[in-house]
């Protein structure tokens, strides 16, 4: 029995809030959200309150602190085994947990550039070189699971991976930086979630605006 609470930033813009949020709600895994908008330029003093590193996520389970995405996404999925966080065979695992662990110490050119923004109107983005190998390896992942695994999600049924690369499925949406149909099946497949649905509308009615994520 777990009792989960979630802190999160703004979900227009929290891209790393996003990838526990939607694997806990598209696995129905029970938690209570707490959303503390980061509306200063240098951070929220309020982040202090619940998060050693001043960002968001964290899980607070009962006495126990988790900080870090993919940390809170393993200890869910060690907490409801039941709930399949990651593929059940083992290798499939271990290549979920690689391009999951790829998508979160990398892509800095992607990430910097093209910031995740739900209410930005899609715009074609004209990008440089290494935001353009970001885009092209990404696309070599995602074209390479979904023909292995069959799809709709990279490993078939939804998972941790799923959740690590649904930001990166809305950057490119947003900033329209590839015609790729698998790409775009991909992002059909997690905008058909009733979690992204969700998530999504939430965001856009938000009136929080970060100027530096609206260049
Ligand atoms: N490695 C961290 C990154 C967390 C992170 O950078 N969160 C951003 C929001 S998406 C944040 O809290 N920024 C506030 C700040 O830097 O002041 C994770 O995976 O959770």
């Amino acid at each position: 029995m777990t009792d989960f609470e979630l802190f999160i930033g703004n979900k227009n813009y929290s891209s790393w809030s996003l990838r526990p949020w939607i694997a806990m709600t598209q696995k129905s895994i029970p938690f209570r959200e707490t959303l503390v908008p980061f509306e200063f330029e240098k951070g929220n003093p309020a982040f202090a309150e619940f998060s050693p590193t001043m960002k968001v996520p964290v899980l607070k389970d009962g006495a126990l602190t988790v900080w870090d995405s993919l940390a809170i996404l393993e200890y869910a999925a060690e907490c409801y085994p039941e709930k399949i966080l990651w593929p059940e065979d083992r290798s499939a695992r271990a290549e979920a947990r690689a391009i999951s662990a790829e998508m979160h110490s990398g892509f800095a050119p992607l990430r910097g550039a093209c910031p995740m923004n739900m209410h930005r109107p899609p715009e074609k983005r004209a990008v440089n070189d290494a935001v353009r190998k970001d885009v092209e390896r990404i696309l070599a992942i995602w074209n390479r699971c979904l023909d292995t695994f069959g799809g709709p999600f990279l490993f078939g049924d939804f998972t941790i991976a799923d959740a690590m690369y649904a930001p990166v499925s809305s950057r490119f949406a947003t900033y329209m930086l590839t015609d790729d149909p698998v790409a775009r099946s991909y992002h059909a497949a997690l905008t058909g979630t009733k979690a992204w649905q969700t998530w999504e509308a939430e965001a856009v009615k938000e009136t929080w605006i970060i100027p530096s994520s609206e260049d």
